[in-house]
């Protein structure tokens, strides 16, 4: 599909614990894409007798969350469903006009993906507390890097929400989470502002968590961390 289209007709298959679905619902939120939700759990958080839709099944090339339907095409992958929102709808883009400017904003969602997401991931799955400590430095080094780059701006590339705060929401969605998972910061102040910035965002109200869901990634990786302390046989 090339070009805007002015089709409504938009589907997401995902959950709001996949930190990947959660970048996907705060672009269409923020765009004011209309758009039908079919929530998919990750399949370590399915309740037990899910059935996963087969409209899911049948177009997802890997079984992964997020998956976005757009008329009778499919896209799954974040970053590259993102990019295809950008193609297909012209309101409120998070990519600007200027073609060195978007590649600003590239490199910083790439960047983001490749360099807070792992350490972030490490925090929650980590099972040993050095493994976890490590995860936790290397996530602050990496939004202190972040933090040079709002240094006089608001906004993570260029002087408007982009794709790079696409990118890095599901962070600030579960930082307290993370918080009580052995993330010890510290947290660049000027990310902290920033985060405060995003949490006025249209986007962000579409993504944020309640107490009970911060609690329950909790519980998940807590219990997650029991059972791989506990000795074998
Ligand atoms: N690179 C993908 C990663 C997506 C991903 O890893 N999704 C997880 C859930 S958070 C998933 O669906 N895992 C397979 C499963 O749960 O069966 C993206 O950016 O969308």
């Amino acid at each position: 599909m090339t070009g805007p289209v002015d089709t409504q007709d938009v589907t997401l298959f995902g959950n709001w614990i996949c930190p990947y679905s959660v970048r996907v619902s705060f672009a269409l939120a923020e765009r004011g894409i209309v758009h039908e939700v079919v929530d998919v759990p990750p399949t370590a958080a399915r309740p037990r007798g899910f059935v996963v839709p087969p409209e899911f099944v049948d177009h997802s090339p890997r079984g992964e969350i997020p998956m976005v339907r757009i008329g009778s095409e499919y896209r799954a992958d974040s970053l590259p469903i993102l990019e295809w929102l950008e193609e297909c709808f012209a309101a409120r883009p998070l990519l600007p006009a200027d073609e060195s400017r978007r590649a600003v904003v590239r490199e910083r969602t790439a960047w983001i993906d490749a360099h807070v997401f792992p350490p972030m991931i490490g925090v929650y799955y980590g099972t040993h507390e050095d493994r976890i400590a490590t995860a936790s430095s290397s996530m602050a080094e990496a939004l202190g890097e972040m933090g040079e780059w709002l240094d006089g701006s608001a906004w993570l590339a260029g002087d408007a929400p982009s794709l790079a705060e696409a990118a890095v929401i599901p962070v600030y969605v579960r930082l307290a989470a993370l918080g009580r998972l052995g993330f010890t910061g510290p947290v660049d102040t000027r990310v902290s502002a920033h985060v405060e910035r995003c949490t006025g965002l249209a986007g962000w109200n579409a993504v944020s968590w309640s107490d009970e869901q911060t609690d329950e990634l909790v519980d998940r990786f807590t219990r997650h961390r029991a059972k791989a302390r506990r000795p074998a046989g």
